[in-house]
Protein backbone atom coordinates (compact mmCIF):
# COMPACT_ATOMS: atom_id res chain seq x y z
CA UNK A 1 0.00 0.00 0.00
CA UNK A 2 1.19 3.58 -0.94
CA UNK A 3 3.01 5.43 1.66
CA UNK A 4 2.29 8.81 0.44
CA UNK A 5 0.80 11.47 2.79
CA UNK A 6 0.87 14.99 2.45
CA UNK A 7 3.82 16.72 4.35
CA UNK A 8 3.47 18.82 7.37
CA UNK A 9 5.76 21.70 8.45
CA UNK A 10 6.88 19.19 10.96
CA UNK A 11 7.15 16.63 8.74
CA UNK A 12 9.44 18.44 6.58
CA UNK A 13 11.67 19.31 9.61
CA UNK A 14 11.86 15.58 10.47
CA UNK A 15 12.49 14.14 7.24
CA UNK A 16 15.15 17.05 6.81
CA UNK A 17 16.72 15.76 10.36
CA UNK A 18 16.91 12.49 8.80
CA UNK A 19 18.29 12.66 5.23
CA UNK A 20 19.37 16.54 5.19
CA UNK A 21 22.93 15.13 6.66
CA UNK A 22 23.13 18.70 8.29
CA UNK A 23 22.79 19.32 12.46
CA UNK A 24 20.59 21.48 14.45
CA UNK A 25 17.72 21.45 12.15
CA UNK A 26 14.30 23.29 13.94
CA UNK A 27 11.92 25.17 12.02
CA UNK A 28 10.07 25.32 8.26
CA UNK A 29 8.48 27.09 6.79
CA UNK A 30 6.29 26.51 3.28
CA UNK A 31 7.38 28.67 0.33
CA UNK A 32 6.53 27.07 -2.88
CA UNK A 33 5.00 29.30 -5.41
CA UNK A 34 4.92 27.20 -8.97
CA UNK A 35 2.36 25.69 -10.40
CA UNK A 36 2.55 22.09 -8.77
CA UNK A 37 4.00 21.23 -5.43
CA UNK A 38 5.28 21.69 -1.68
CA UNK A 39 8.39 22.89 -1.34
CA UNK A 40 10.22 23.65 2.28
CA UNK A 41 12.78 25.47 3.60
CA UNK A 42 14.52 23.87 6.78
CA UNK A 43 16.21 26.19 9.21
CA UNK A 44 18.51 25.62 12.16
CA UNK A 45 18.80 27.04 15.40
CA UNK A 46 20.14 30.48 14.22
CA UNK A 47 17.42 31.01 12.05
CA UNK A 48 19.26 29.94 8.49
CA UNK A 49 17.83 28.17 5.91
CA UNK A 50 19.89 24.81 5.55
CA UNK A 51 18.43 22.23 3.43
CA UNK A 52 15.31 22.05 0.79
CA UNK A 53 12.06 19.36 1.20
CA UNK A 54 10.16 19.33 -2.08
CA UNK A 55 6.94 16.92 -1.93
CA UNK A 56 5.18 16.43 -5.42
CA UNK A 57 1.23 16.52 -4.80
CA UNK A 58 -1.67 14.19 -6.71
CA UNK A 59 -2.62 17.15 -8.51
CA UNK A 60 -1.89 20.51 -10.03
CA UNK A 61 -1.63 23.01 -7.11
CA UNK A 62 -2.51 25.95 -8.92
CA UNK A 63 -5.93 24.60 -9.75
CA UNK A 64 -6.22 21.87 -7.16
CA UNK A 65 -7.80 18.38 -6.48
CA UNK A 66 -9.60 18.83 -10.32
CA UNK A 67 -6.18 18.62 -11.75
CA UNK A 68 -4.43 15.16 -10.75
CA UNK A 69 -1.15 14.99 -11.78
CA UNK A 70 1.18 11.59 -11.16
CA UNK A 71 3.74 11.34 -8.36
CA UNK A 72 5.97 9.72 -10.73
CA UNK A 73 6.66 13.52 -11.77
CA UNK A 74 9.01 13.69 -8.69
CA UNK A 75 10.86 10.35 -9.90
CA UNK A 76 11.79 12.19 -12.91
CA UNK A 77 13.07 15.05 -11.50
CA UNK A 78 15.14 13.44 -9.26
CA UNK A 79 16.47 11.31 -11.77
CA UNK A 80 17.03 14.30 -14.11
CA UNK A 81 18.81 16.49 -12.18
CA UNK A 82 20.80 13.22 -11.07
CA UNK A 83 22.02 12.63 -14.42
CA UNK A 84 22.58 16.82 -15.62
CA UNK A 85 24.26 17.00 -12.58
CA UNK A 86 26.58 14.04 -13.61
CA UNK A 87 27.44 16.03 -16.59
CA UNK A 88 27.06 19.25 -15.73
CA UNK A 89 27.39 19.68 -11.66
CA UNK A 90 28.64 23.35 -11.53
CA UNK A 91 24.97 24.28 -12.83
CA UNK A 92 22.62 21.87 -11.59
CA UNK A 93 20.82 21.49 -8.06
CA UNK A 94 21.94 19.04 -5.86
CA UNK A 95 19.50 16.25 -5.33
CA UNK A 96 20.70 14.45 -1.43
CA UNK A 97 17.96 11.86 -1.23
CA UNK A 98 14.82 10.94 -2.84
CA UNK A 99 11.50 9.21 -1.75
CA UNK A 100 9.34 7.31 -4.54
CA UNK A 101 6.95 6.39 -2.17
CA UNK A 102 6.56 9.85 -0.22
CA UNK A 103 7.32 11.57 -3.72
CA UNK A 104 9.99 13.71 -2.03
CA UNK A 105 13.42 15.35 -2.59
CA UNK A 106 15.35 16.51 -0.23
CA UNK A 107 18.10 19.33 -2.17
CA UNK A 108 20.85 21.84 -0.98
CA UNK A 109 19.60 24.88 0.25
CA UNK A 110 20.36 27.77 -2.56
CA UNK A 111 18.72 30.60 -0.32
CA UNK A 112 22.08 32.93 -0.84
CA UNK A 113 21.36 32.55 -4.47
CA UNK A 114 18.07 34.71 -6.66
CA UNK A 115 15.83 33.63 -8.52
CA UNK A 116 16.82 34.74 -12.00
CA UNK A 117 13.09 36.25 -13.11
CA UNK A 118 12.83 38.13 -10.06
CA UNK A 119 16.39 39.64 -11.08
CA UNK A 120 14.99 40.59 -14.15
CA UNK A 121 11.85 42.30 -13.50
CA UNK A 122 13.92 44.13 -10.89
CA UNK A 123 16.28 45.08 -13.91
CA UNK A 124 19.34 43.25 -12.07
CA UNK A 125 22.02 41.97 -14.20
CA UNK A 126 23.98 38.87 -13.64
CA UNK A 127 26.65 39.36 -16.94
CA UNK A 128 27.77 35.62 -17.07
CA UNK A 129 24.04 33.90 -16.07
CA UNK A 130 23.16 33.31 -20.00
CA UNK A 131 26.53 31.59 -21.07
CA UNK A 132 26.16 29.51 -17.84
CA UNK A 133 23.30 28.53 -18.79
CA UNK A 134 24.14 28.13 -22.49
CA UNK A 135 27.10 25.69 -20.76
CA UNK A 136 24.85 23.84 -18.92
CA UNK A 137 22.12 22.88 -21.95
CA UNK A 138 25.43 21.80 -24.27
CA UNK A 139 26.84 19.55 -21.79
CA UNK A 140 23.43 18.38 -20.76
CA UNK A 141 22.08 17.93 -23.89
CA UNK A 142 24.74 16.70 -25.74
CA UNK A 143 25.87 14.06 -22.98
CA UNK A 144 22.51 12.50 -23.20
CA UNK A 145 21.89 12.30 -27.14
CA UNK A 146 23.12 9.59 -29.35
CA UNK A 147 26.44 11.78 -30.19
CA UNK A 148 27.56 10.23 -26.94
CA UNK A 149 24.96 7.81 -25.52
CA UNK A 150 25.25 3.79 -25.98
CA UNK A 151 22.94 3.25 -28.24
CA UNK A 152 21.12 0.02 -25.71
CA UNK A 153 21.68 2.65 -22.41
CA UNK A 154 19.75 5.99 -24.64
CA UNK A 155 17.00 3.30 -25.73
CA UNK A 156 15.99 2.33 -22.10
CA UNK A 157 16.56 6.18 -21.25
CA UNK A 158 13.70 7.00 -23.29
CA UNK A 159 11.81 4.43 -22.09
CA UNK A 160 12.69 5.37 -18.18
CA UNK A 161 11.69 9.31 -18.87
CA UNK A 162 8.68 8.75 -20.73
CA UNK A 163 6.79 11.25 -19.01
CA UNK A 164 3.16 10.90 -20.47
CA UNK A 165 1.17 13.37 -17.98
CA UNK A 166 3.36 16.20 -17.90
CA UNK A 167 4.70 16.23 -21.84
CA UNK A 168 0.67 16.33 -22.27
CA UNK A 169 0.54 19.34 -19.84
CA UNK A 170 2.98 20.79 -22.38
CA UNK A 171 1.67 19.54 -25.69
CA UNK A 172 -1.50 21.44 -24.64
CA UNK A 173 -0.38 24.37 -23.18
CA UNK A 174 2.33 25.30 -25.96
CA UNK A 175 0.37 23.80 -28.87
CA UNK A 176 -3.15 23.55 -28.57
CA UNK A 177 -4.79 25.63 -26.33
CA UNK A 178 -3.45 29.42 -27.30
CA UNK A 179 -4.54 28.72 -30.54
CA UNK A 180 -8.04 27.69 -29.84
CA UNK A 181 -10.83 29.47 -28.07
CA UNK A 182 -10.03 27.94 -24.53
CA UNK A 183 -11.07 28.56 -20.93
CA UNK A 184 -7.73 28.47 -19.84
CA UNK A 185 -6.25 31.08 -21.38
CA UNK A 186 -5.59 34.57 -20.14
CA UNK A 187 -5.14 37.49 -22.31
CA UNK A 188 -5.34 41.17 -22.34
CA UNK A 189 -9.30 41.80 -23.11
CA UNK A 190 -8.02 44.78 -25.89
CA UNK A 191 -6.01 41.67 -27.12
CA UNK A 192 -8.62 39.84 -28.70
CA UNK A 193 -8.36 40.94 -32.40
CA UNK A 194 -4.42 39.74 -32.38
CA UNK A 195 -5.20 36.19 -30.63
CA UNK A 196 -8.27 35.78 -32.47
CA UNK A 197 -5.93 36.18 -35.53
CA UNK A 198 -3.81 33.77 -34.54
CA UNK A 199 -6.70 30.57 -35.02
CA UNK A 200 -7.24 31.59 -38.50
CA UNK A 201 -3.65 32.07 -39.30
CA UNK A 202 -2.71 28.79 -42.13
CA UNK A 203 0.85 29.16 -42.03
CA UNK A 204 1.19 30.14 -38.50
CA UNK A 205 -1.27 26.50 -37.28
CA UNK A 206 0.94 24.44 -39.84
CA UNK A 207 4.45 25.62 -38.67
CA UNK A 208 2.98 25.26 -34.64
CA UNK A 209 1.45 21.36 -35.89
CA UNK A 210 5.30 20.87 -37.20
CA UNK A 211 6.84 21.86 -33.92
CA UNK A 212 4.52 20.22 -32.05
CA UNK A 213 5.15 16.56 -33.90
CA UNK A 214 8.92 17.17 -33.43
CA UNK A 215 7.95 17.64 -29.42
CA UNK A 216 6.18 14.24 -29.79
CA UNK A 217 8.54 12.13 -31.71
CA UNK A 218 11.89 13.63 -31.85
CA UNK A 219 14.09 11.71 -28.72
CA UNK A 220 17.07 13.54 -29.14
CA UNK A 221 18.19 13.97 -25.98
CA UNK A 222 17.11 13.81 -21.90
CA UNK A 223 15.38 17.75 -21.75
CA UNK A 224 15.21 19.29 -18.44
CA UNK A 225 11.64 20.25 -20.14
CA UNK A 226 10.76 23.73 -18.51
CA UNK A 227 13.74 25.92 -18.98
CA UNK A 228 12.55 29.07 -17.45
CA UNK A 229 14.13 31.98 -15.42
CA UNK A 230 12.04 31.11 -12.69
CA UNK A 231 13.97 27.89 -12.82
CA UNK A 232 17.06 29.40 -12.60
CA UNK A 233 19.00 30.51 -9.45
CA UNK A 234 21.38 33.08 -9.79
CA UNK A 235 24.23 34.93 -8.03
CA UNK A 236 27.76 35.97 -8.25
CA UNK A 237 29.24 34.42 -10.90
CA UNK A 238 27.48 31.31 -10.05
CA UNK A 239 24.16 29.66 -12.02
CA UNK A 240 22.02 26.80 -10.80
CA UNK A 241 19.49 25.10 -12.59
CA UNK A 242 16.53 23.04 -10.37
CA UNK A 243 12.52 21.29 -11.15
CA UNK A 244 13.18 19.06 -14.27
CA UNK A 245 10.11 17.73 -13.27
CA UNK A 246 8.78 18.17 -17.17
CA UNK A 247 12.13 15.66 -18.23
CA UNK A 248 11.86 13.56 -21.10
CA UNK A 249 13.56 12.85 -24.34
CA UNK A 250 12.48 15.33 -26.79
CA UNK A 251 14.06 18.19 -29.49
CA UNK A 252 17.18 19.63 -28.46
CA UNK A 253 15.63 22.92 -29.72
CA UNK A 254 13.01 22.77 -26.96
CA UNK A 255 14.99 23.09 -23.96
CA UNK A 256 17.31 25.99 -25.81
CA UNK A 257 13.95 27.76 -27.26
CA UNK A 258 12.15 27.58 -24.08
CA UNK A 259 15.22 29.33 -22.68
CA UNK A 260 15.42 32.48 -25.23
CA UNK A 261 11.74 32.82 -25.02
CA UNK A 262 11.43 33.46 -21.59
CA UNK A 263 14.77 36.29 -21.83
CA UNK A 264 12.84 37.68 -24.75
CA UNK A 265 9.47 38.16 -22.56
CA UNK A 266 11.45 39.86 -20.33
CA UNK A 267 12.90 42.27 -23.32
CA UNK A 268 9.23 42.73 -24.72
CA UNK A 269 7.99 43.49 -20.75
CA UNK A 270 10.90 45.75 -19.56
CA UNK A 271 9.35 49.14 -21.08
CA UNK A 272 6.26 48.14 -18.90
CA UNK A 273 8.60 47.65 -15.41
CA UNK A 274 11.65 50.20 -15.67
CA UNK A 275 11.59 53.84 -16.25
CA UNK A 276 12.48 54.18 -19.93
CA UNK A 277 15.93 54.81 -19.82
CA UNK A 278 16.58 52.09 -17.71
CA UNK A 279 14.14 50.29 -19.42
CA UNK A 280 16.13 50.38 -22.39
CA UNK A 281 19.91 49.56 -20.81
CA UNK A 282 18.22 46.28 -19.28
CA UNK A 283 16.20 45.73 -22.74
CA UNK A 284 20.38 46.04 -24.26
CA UNK A 285 21.74 43.29 -21.50
CA UNK A 286 18.78 40.75 -22.41
CA UNK A 287 19.63 40.86 -25.88
CA UNK A 288 23.35 40.68 -24.87
CA UNK A 289 21.62 37.43 -22.86
CA UNK A 290 20.32 36.21 -26.09
CA UNK A 291 23.38 36.56 -28.51
CA UNK A 292 25.67 34.66 -25.08
CA UNK A 293 23.54 32.00 -24.60
CA UNK A 294 23.33 30.85 -28.12
CA UNK A 295 26.62 31.19 -28.52
CA UNK A 296 27.93 29.93 -25.43
CA UNK A 297 25.35 26.84 -26.35
CA UNK A 298 26.15 26.06 -29.64
CA UNK A 299 30.24 26.38 -29.21
CA UNK A 300 30.65 24.03 -26.31
CA UNK A 301 28.10 21.58 -28.40
CA UNK A 302 30.13 21.64 -31.49
CA UNK A 303 33.55 21.11 -29.12
CA UNK A 304 31.92 18.36 -27.40
CA UNK A 305 30.69 17.04 -31.10
CA UNK A 306 34.00 17.25 -32.15
CA UNK A 307 35.82 15.58 -29.52
CA UNK A 308 34.19 13.48 -27.54
CA UNK A 309 31.19 11.96 -30.01
CA UNK A 310 31.05 8.15 -29.75
CA UNK A 311 28.79 7.12 -32.76
CA UNK A 312 31.32 6.89 -35.48
CA UNK A 313 28.52 7.89 -38.36
CA UNK A 314 27.87 11.14 -35.78
CA UNK A 315 31.24 12.17 -35.50
CA UNK A 316 31.59 12.19 -39.85
CA UNK A 317 33.20 15.85 -40.17
CA UNK A 318 30.19 18.32 -40.73
CA UNK A 319 27.47 16.04 -39.36
CA UNK A 320 27.62 18.19 -36.13
CA UNK A 321 27.45 21.69 -37.94
CA UNK A 322 24.47 20.09 -39.92
CA UNK A 323 22.61 18.99 -36.92
CA UNK A 324 23.33 22.43 -35.34
CA UNK A 325 21.59 24.29 -38.00
CA UNK A 326 18.35 21.65 -37.63
CA UNK A 327 18.94 22.71 -33.83
CA UNK A 328 18.78 26.40 -34.75
CA UNK A 329 15.58 26.32 -36.80
CA UNK A 330 13.94 24.07 -34.14
CA UNK A 331 14.96 26.24 -31.16
CA UNK A 332 13.53 29.71 -33.10
CA UNK A 333 10.22 27.76 -33.60
CA UNK A 334 9.96 26.47 -29.93
CA UNK A 335 11.24 30.38 -28.44
CA UNK A 336 7.80 31.68 -30.47
CA UNK A 337 5.52 28.72 -29.07
CA UNK A 338 7.02 30.15 -25.64
CA UNK A 339 6.36 33.79 -25.94
CA UNK A 340 2.94 32.86 -26.85
CA UNK A 341 1.85 30.28 -24.23
CA UNK A 342 3.19 32.41 -21.68
CA UNK A 343 1.60 35.73 -22.98
CA UNK A 344 -1.65 34.40 -24.49
CA UNK A 345 -2.36 30.86 -22.51
CA UNK A 346 -2.53 29.46 -18.78
CA UNK A 347 0.88 30.04 -17.83
CA UNK A 348 1.87 34.03 -17.10
CA UNK A 349 4.71 35.19 -15.92
CA UNK A 350 5.92 37.47 -13.28
CA UNK A 351 7.48 39.57 -15.75
CA UNK A 352 3.89 40.60 -17.51
CA UNK A 353 1.90 40.07 -14.51
CA UNK A 354 4.56 42.86 -12.09
CA UNK A 355 3.37 45.57 -14.83
CA UNK A 356 1.01 48.39 -13.22
CA UNK A 357 -0.03 50.44 -15.94
CA UNK A 358 -2.64 48.31 -18.11
CA UNK A 359 -1.78 50.40 -21.25
CA UNK A 360 1.68 49.62 -20.91
CA UNK A 361 0.66 46.00 -20.01
CA UNK A 362 -1.25 45.26 -23.25
CA UNK A 363 1.57 46.44 -25.19
CA UNK A 364 3.84 44.12 -23.75
CA UNK A 365 2.04 41.70 -24.68
CA UNK A 366 1.13 42.77 -27.85
CA UNK A 367 4.93 43.07 -28.77
CA UNK A 368 5.41 39.22 -27.34
CA UNK A 369 2.53 37.80 -29.09
CA UNK A 370 4.05 39.47 -32.53
CA UNK A 371 7.36 38.08 -31.42
CA UNK A 372 6.54 34.75 -30.99
CA UNK A 373 4.43 34.90 -34.26
CA UNK A 374 7.27 35.91 -37.08
CA UNK A 375 9.78 33.49 -35.49
CA UNK A 376 7.46 30.29 -35.76
CA UNK A 377 6.64 31.95 -39.43
CA UNK A 378 10.23 33.19 -40.58
CA UNK A 379 12.49 30.85 -38.54
CA UNK A 380 13.83 29.72 -41.85
CA UNK A 381 15.17 32.93 -43.37
CA UNK A 382 16.59 33.92 -39.48
CA UNK A 383 19.58 32.36 -40.29
CA UNK A 384 22.35 33.15 -37.18
CA UNK A 385 21.68 35.08 -34.09
CA UNK A 386 22.89 38.69 -34.50
CA UNK A 387 19.58 37.89 -37.72
CA UNK A 388 17.63 37.43 -34.34
CA UNK A 389 18.43 40.16 -32.58
CA UNK A 390 17.68 42.10 -36.00
CA UNK A 391 14.10 40.51 -35.91
CA UNK A 392 13.82 41.27 -32.33
CA UNK A 393 14.61 45.06 -33.05
CA UNK A 394 12.44 45.45 -35.88
CA UNK A 395 9.68 43.74 -33.54
CA UNK A 396 9.53 47.24 -31.48
C1 LIG B 1 -0.16 23.22 -15.05
S1 LIG B 1 1.51 23.50 -15.02
C2 LIG B 1 1.74 24.97 -15.90
C3 LIG B 1 3.15 25.30 -16.16
O1 LIG B 1 3.87 25.38 -14.95
C4 LIG B 1 5.10 24.71 -15.10
O2 LIG B 1 6.14 25.43 -14.54
C5 LIG B 1 5.30 24.51 -16.58
O3 LIG B 1 5.91 25.62 -17.20
C6 LIG B 1 3.90 24.31 -17.02
O4 LIG B 1 3.73 24.51 -18.39
MG1 LIG C 1 8.59 23.93 -12.51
Amino acid sequence: MSQYRTFTAADAVEYARQFGGVADLVDSLEVGDGNLNLVFKIFDTKGISRIIIKQALPYVRCVGESWPLTLDRARIEAEVLNIHGQFCPEHTVKILHYDPQLAVMVMEDLSSLAIWRGEQVKGVDYPQAAAQLGEYLAKTLFHTSDFFQHPHQKKADVARFTNPELCDITEELFFNEPYEVHERNGYPRALEPLVASLRTDDALRLNVAALKHRFLSNAEALLHGDVHSGSIFVGDNTLKVIDAEFGYYGPIGFDVGSALGNLLLNYCALPGLLVPREAADAREKRLNDVRRLWRRFSERFLALAAENSRDRALAYPGYGDAFMRKIWQDTLGFCGTELIRRTVGMSQVADIKEIDDETMKIECVRQAITLGRTLILAAHQIDDIDALIARVRQNG
